[in-house]
């Protein structure tokens, strides 16, 4: 039975009337004629005997069990004001993996969540599954049953809520909890790769694993590079990093590893050298090179340009919607910055390397939402100095990170002829878990791979890629 009309009625209600947010709604007050439920009577044979969805009886109330793959349960409530509402849940399951979903109206609110695992039925654990938006007037929500049996479901709440939590689920885009499940884009299970890649071009001096694409972007023809690993798998989410580069260069550059350096090489370096690590560490990844239009990246339309490669690639390769990263060095940094303050729902980390603040287009006032960031400086770099004064200066972009992640505020410690190495990093304290901030500094100039046996740069021996990693990975 399914509900024609979305917004809701009160009368479809439990008892006829909506249930008024915020507040706790009761698994078991779903409304009488909104439900799917796989067997016939209430199994449970408990509070409701006028329906199909199953009931049981449990320490202090009730709750829905029997729950299996696809059955749903819905409730009209009624939201007084426009707003976004924490939602809380509290639900077990004995076998791993089983996930619910909510929905209004067939347009999902939460992606599927993991229900918290629970070692009897009849446990159940409290978890913050994440945030919803609603309009104002009656609504009706939907909960949802994913692709695993069973579930047992005891009450969401809707609003703030001050109680104990045991888990926190999937969150959402700019809000994910550490090591959340992959979140699948829509290429994945496709075979869209052949298409993105159709009309492409291979990368002279570069990886078979690349190719050079166009793409429509704000009524340019834009041009970017693509690396897909080798051995590339439809149904497994992969990383995606997005790579830019510096000022006077392109995507080639990128894609081939080719700046001044020690053992330089496409295989050391491409990629910053990220490729490499990554394949080292067996977690191959998915790799984008954008290439500006001329010689920088002033323009504001190049927002839209990591827009329309984001949209393009996750529709037609398998990526983690959860764990999309951006680089580049010196004005790939600080396109790399410009990016982080507009795309923090996008991006799960962003690492500049010798960035900047300035010269380069960012909204203002910025915007004020939280986003991992590292930032990577040689103390006698003399382009996009460390601190080149009245706020100008990567130090300035890591202490405005630091605020606006709740980090406790500290004087940055940077690389002096003291310092043990000949690079150092500083972690902020008291950043919010999922919103850390990194700084290195190290003995040296504009660098795009300062390593620590001597000055200039190392495209194998660099500090660089493997910091890099490191905080792309923690999440
Ligand atoms: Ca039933
Ligand atoms: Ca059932
Ligand atoms: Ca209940």
């Amino acid at each position: 039975m399914i509900h024609a009309s979305c917004p809701g009625n009160a009368t479809n209600g439990y008892q006829n009337r909506a249930i008024n947010l915020p507040g706790r709604i009761e698994a078991e007050d779903f409304d009488p004629a909104g439900y799917s439920d796989s067997t016939s009577n209430n199994e449970g044979g408990a509070y409701r005997t006028d329906t199909d969805v199953d009931i049981k009886e449990i320490t202090g109330g009730y709750a829905i069990g029997w729950m299996t793959v696809g059955e749903w349960v819905e409730y009209t409530v009624y939201v007084p004001e426009d707003g976004e509402f924490d939602v809380t849940i509290r639900a077990g399951a004995v076998e791993s993996g089983r996930t619910l979903q909510v929905v209004q109206c067939d347009k999902v609110l939460i992606e599927a969540f993991n229900v918290p695992r629970v070692s009897a039925w009849g446990e159940f654990k409290t978890l913050s599954a994440g945030k919803i938006r609603l309009t104002k007037g009656t609504q009706v929500i939907r909960v949802k049953v994913g692709a695993s049996a069973d579930v047992d479901f005891d009450w969401m709440h809707i609003g703030p809520y001050s109680g104990p939590i045991d888990e926190v689920g999937a969150g959402g885009p700019g809000n994910y909890p550490l090591g959340n499940a992959p979140v699948k884009s829509s290429g994945c299970g496709t075979d869209g790769r052949s298409a993105l890649l159709s009309g492409g071009q291979s990368v002279s001096g570069g990886l078979p694993t690349s190719t050079q694409l166009r793409i429509q972007s704000n009524n340019q023809n834009r041009e970017y590079i693509i690396d897909i690993p080798a051995n590339y798998d439809n149904n497994k989410p992969y990383r995606l990093f997005y790579t830019s580069h510096w000022i006077g260069s392109t995507d080639n550059a990128i894609a081939t590893g080719d700046h001044d350096m020690r053992n330089k090489s496409a295989t050391n370096w491409s990629y910053y050298g990220l490729r490499r690590v990554s394949l080292a560490a067996g977690e191959p990844a998915i790799f984008v090179a954008p290439q500006a239009d001329g010689a920088t990246w002033q323009e504001k339309d190049n927002r839209f340009l990591f827009n329309d490669i984001l949209q393009k690639v996750s529709s037609s390769l398998c990526i983690d919607e959860s764990r999309v990263f951006a680089t580049g060095f010196s004005f790939g940094g600080m396109i790399t910055y410009s990016l982080s303050t507009t795309h923090q729902k996008q991006i799960r980390a962003a690492v500049g390397i010798s960035p900047a603040n300035y010269n380069i287009w960012l909204p203002n006032p910025l915007p004020r939402d939280p986003i991992a960031w590292m930032s990577v400086t040689g103390m006698s770099d003399g382009t996009t100095p460390w601190d080149g004064g009245n706020g100008r200066g990567a130090k300035y972009a890591a202490e405005r990170r630091a605020q606006d992640n709740g980090c406790t505020a500290a004087t940055i410690p940077t690389w002096n002829q003291s310092s043990p190495s000949r690079h150092i990093c500083y972690d902020y304290q008291g950043c919010g878990e999922n919103y850390p901030v990194k700084v290195c500094t190290y003995n040296g100039g504009h660098d795009p791979a300062p390593y620590d046996g001597g000055s200039g740069s190392d495209g194998l021996n660099s500090w660089v890629p493997t910091e890099s990693w490191k905080f792309f990975t923690q999440f």
